[in-house]
């Protein structure tokens, strides 16, 4: 039986290999993808944060483990797509300007096709221009955005307002979250949802295009 404290360890120590043969072996068992998740991969990286924290370890650390965290979510990416779902909706994702934090985004994007959407990955660092630009060009019906810097997560009321100037802030939803984000801020810089976590995004997205 796949060792999810063991999944947690390899990550955090940046074994990608042995976390890519440790969640194949779990998703061989019939473990689900949630279960895989939360219990190793996320547990892992939420060790890693502390530490950071605390200064115990740095970057090249968190980058080594932060590649190992995607190398595991890639293969959980089949379990999160439901067989013959006809497609909901289009939606641009991507990390906001100045931001490189990407795994987070990375899973609200596989859950969010998981869910039957079409999903445009614009990846990290993403002007709110660029946001705009894929909105219209993919006719999105939603434009997400992640930020996990309290630094970084102002840049999605640059977002909400170049939407409102390119006239699309009714034919646009906006969605917004990543660890710093909340409620409240959503509701102050005028975007539509804010969601805490991967699964909820995906369910809030499909409810929008309803
Ligand atoms: Co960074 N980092 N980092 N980092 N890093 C944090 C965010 C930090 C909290 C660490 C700490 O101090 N404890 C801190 C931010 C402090 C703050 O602003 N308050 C921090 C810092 C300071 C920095 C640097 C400035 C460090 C430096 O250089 N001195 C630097 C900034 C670089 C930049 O972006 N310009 C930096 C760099 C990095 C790495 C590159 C090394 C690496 C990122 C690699 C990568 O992503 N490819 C990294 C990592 C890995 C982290 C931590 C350890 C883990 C983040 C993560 O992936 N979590 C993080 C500490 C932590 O979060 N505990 C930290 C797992 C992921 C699944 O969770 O992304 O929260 P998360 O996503 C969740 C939800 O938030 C939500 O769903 C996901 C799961 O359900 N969600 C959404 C996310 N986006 C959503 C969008 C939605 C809805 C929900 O709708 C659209």
């Amino acid at each position: 039986m796949a060792d999810m404290m063991q999944l947690s360890e390899f990550l955090q120590k940046g074994r990608a290999k042995e976390v890519k043969e440790l969640v194949q072996q779990a998703i061989d068992e019939g473990m689900s993808a949630k279960a895989i998740l939360e219990g190793g991969l996320m547990h892992g990286m939420g060790i890693i944060g502390e530490k950071f924290k605390k200064n115990e370890i740095f970057v090249p650390e968190v980058l080594i483990a932060a590649r190992a965290m995607n190398a595991g979510t890639e293969l959980l990416k089949p379990l999160l797509i439901e067989d013959g779902v006809e497609t909901k909706g289009t939606v641009v994702i991507g990390t906001v300007k100045g931001d490189l934090h990407d795994i987070g985004k990375n899973l609200v994007a596989m859950m969010m096709e998981g869910k039957g959407m079409k999903v445009v990955d614009l990846g990290s660092d993403v002007s709110a221009e660029k946001f705009v630009e894929a909105a219209q060009e993919q006719k999105a019906n939603i434009i997400a955005c992640s930020a996990l810097l309290t630094t970084t997560m102002n840049q999605m009321k640059n977002v909400v307002k170049a939407v409102e100037d390119a006239g699309l802030r009714d034919s646009v939803k906006i969605m917004v979250g990543g660890a710093p984000v909340t409620e409240s801020f959503c509701e102050n810089i005028g975007a539509d949802r804010y969601t805490a976590d991967a699964a909820t995004a995906a369910e809030t997205a499909v409810e929008l295009c309803q």
